[in-house]
């Protein structure tokens, strides 16, 4: 961390960790919002949107490095302010219209506050990338008093994540040389490109059987 840091002194660490703690009970509170969910879709509709959900805490020395990269404060003020995905949940659905439909009936909580979105599937990334990502944010209600607290959801179907872990794993793995990655660049786009054609063709079987 004192390398992260620098000569930077980071003020109000105490703060920063209760802040972190409170991060992972409000990922906890949508975890349960988001199983909830998809078990009263299987009741009324005969078909669970969810295929599994992932979560995860950004770790430690993540945030700072990202702190650093954007230029904030380093403080747990510039943390709190800035830092919106220190909590993420991701969740995995079967069919791409199960991506918004999730989307939807998570937002429709009235105690669920959109605070930023990112749409990826309609605007992908250059590299191919493409996930539905919203910050939302959650009351968690603690020994003195209630905190609204930010989570990361990224939605994505199954066949966008498993080009998203096989991507991310082919840069990390040549993180030495990452040219190498890129002369494969356009090749891996084409392959997100294909996978999207077929899950739109899924779709279709799965409204025809429907
Ligand atoms: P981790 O551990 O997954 O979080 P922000 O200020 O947060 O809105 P940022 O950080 O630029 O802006 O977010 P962005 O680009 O909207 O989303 C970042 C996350 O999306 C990444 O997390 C990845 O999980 C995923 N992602 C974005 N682009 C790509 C891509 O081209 N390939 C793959 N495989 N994943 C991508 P982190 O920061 O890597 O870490």
């Amino acid at each position: 961390l004192r390398q992260l840091l620098g000569d930077r002194q980071f003020k109000n660490f105490e703060e920063f960790i209760s802040y972190y703690h409170l991060c992972a009970e409000g990922a906890n509170e949508v975890g349960t919002k988001l199983e909830n969910l998809d078990s009263d879709f299987q009741f009324k509709y005969d078909h669970n949107p969810i295929h599994h959900m992932e979560e995860r805490m950004k770790e430690i020395p993540s945030v700072f490095e990202k702190v650093r990269r954007k230029g904030y404060e380093m403080s747990a003020k510039g943390i709190k302010d800035n830092i919106y995905d220190i909590a993420g949940i991701r969740v995995i659905t079967n069919y791409l219209d199960d991506v918004y439909s999730v989307e939807k009936t998570l937002l429709q909580q009235s105690d669920i506050e959109l605070i930023k979105r990112k749409d990826y599937i309609k605007n992908p990334k250059e590299s191919g990338y493409r996930s539905l990502h919203i910050v939302v944010s959650v009351p968690v209600f603690e020994t003195n008093g209630v905190q609204n607290t930010p989570v990361e959801v990224q939605i994505r179907t199954v066949g966008m994540d498993m080009w998203a872990s096989l991507e991310h794993k082919l840069r990390y793995k040549t993180k030495a040389d990452p040219t190498l990655v890129d002369k494969y660049g356009d090749q891996l786009k084409g392959y997100a490109e294909e996978l999207s054609k077929i899950e739109i063709n899924m779709q279709s079987i799965f409204h025809d059987l429907s």
